[in-house]
């Protein structure tokens, strides 16, 4: 049963039990509910990259940090859709084009974008867009155009938010997450550990998207990945045993969800990765970089996608319909 009535205790009760509980009780979720063999594989291609005006204090694009990112002007349309075939030509079902943009305005980028999104979908990938606020119309276009999901995440909790960003408030991010809804999308929803949050922080994040009237379709949990010149540089390193907790607590309040264990990996062992996998991740992104940070490579990937006995999820695939490609707008309401 899928619920959206979630209590603050009865996360707090999930999160904290014994580890191995916790474990066990989100792979029998996982198990129930998905093919737990199957692994989502994404590709994220950074498509304008760095000079951005907010001041997420996590990033390495934003314009005030003094960061080795060097600013590029968005992509030419035949240069992205070649980077996507070469994605899936490696296995990836999902590609995802990031913006380093604090919203979309309604001017030439977005109609390239709107073009690499037709080019992409075209090419029978699921299409995926993070490119910051949207207003109800330009959501609309994007899906027009065959996108399938959209990103934009919540990062952490809405008390701990304006310790983190100050540009844009807790309730921007959750009016574009509507508009996104509105346009028929799925949505791609989760946050980031290690930005000096509390467990209390997080449980509160969680539970804001588990109360949702529709769980996000995806929930990338990232672990934070600290890069120099930004405020967070010195944060501690995430401890693997509060990625497992949060990836299993997230398994658990949604269970249909793909849980992408997201950015972070570089640091973590293959060990490490295997028990968030055990713990209900089916997500992940592969190819050597993120947005502007390392990522392992594809053949170190599915090396231990063959250890782990692991496969790569289809695309478009969702409630047992196989091979159902959404080349058109009007199927793409999930
Ligand atoms: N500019 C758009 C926005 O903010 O929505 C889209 C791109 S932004 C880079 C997408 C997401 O990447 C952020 O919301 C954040 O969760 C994640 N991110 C950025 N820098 C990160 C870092 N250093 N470590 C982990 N996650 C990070
Ligand atoms: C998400 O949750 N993580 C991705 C994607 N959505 C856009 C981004 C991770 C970025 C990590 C830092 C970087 O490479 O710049
Ligand atoms: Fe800009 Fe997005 Fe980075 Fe924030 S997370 S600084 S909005 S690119």
């Amino acid at each position: 049963m899928i619920r959206n009535d979630w209590s603050i205790e009865e996360i707090q009760e999930i999160y904290n039990l014994p580890l191995m509980e916790l474990v066990y009780r989100a792979a029998t979720v996982h198990r129930t509910y998905n093919d737990s063999h199957e692994v989502q594989v994404c590709t994220l291609l950074s498509i304008k990259t760095g000079g951005c005006s907010e001041d997420c204090s996590y990033c390495p694009q934003a314009a005030r940090y003094h960061t080795d990112v060097t600013v590029q002007a968005l992509m030419k349309k035949d240069e992205v859709l070649s980077y996507a075939q070469k994605a899936k030509d490696a296995g990836s079902t999902r590609f995802c084009m990031g913006a380093a943009w604090r919203e979309v305005r309604n001017n030439r980028d977005f109609d390239r974008v709107l073009e690499m999104v037709k080019g992409v979908n075209e090419m029978g990938m699921e299409v995926c867009c993070t490119l910051g606020m949207l207003t109800e119309e330009q959501a609309q276009k994007l899906a027009d155009a065959g996108l399938y999901a959209y990103n934009h995440n919540l990062d952490t909790s809405s008390e701990y938010y304006g310790e983190i960003i100050t540009t844009r408030t807790y309730d921007d991010r959750l009016e574009t997450l509507d508009n996104v809804r509105k346009a028929g999308v799925s949505v791609c929803c989760g946050g980031i550990v290690g930005l000096g949050e509390t467990h209390e922080d997080r449980i509160n994040m969680l539970r804001t998207l588990a109360t949702m009237p529709q769980h996000p379709e995806s929930v990338p949990v990232n672990a934070l990945v600290p890069v120099k010149g930004t405020p967070l540089e010195h944060n501690q390193k995430v401890n693997v045993w509060d990625m497992v907790r949060m990836i299993a607590t997230a398994r658990i309040l949604m269970p249909k969800s793909m849980v992408r264990l997201s950015a972070g990996r570089t640091s973590m062992s293959i060990s490490d990765q295997t028990l968030c996998f055990m713990a209900g991740a089916n997500s992940i992104f592969a190819g050597d970089k993120l947005l502007t940070t390392p990522n392992p490579s594809f053949d170190e990937d599915m090396e231990m996608f063959d250890m782990l006995g692991l496969k790569p999820r289809a695309a478009f695939k969702e409630d047992g319909c196989d091979h159902h490609h959404h080349h058109t707008a009007a199927a793409t309401t999930a």
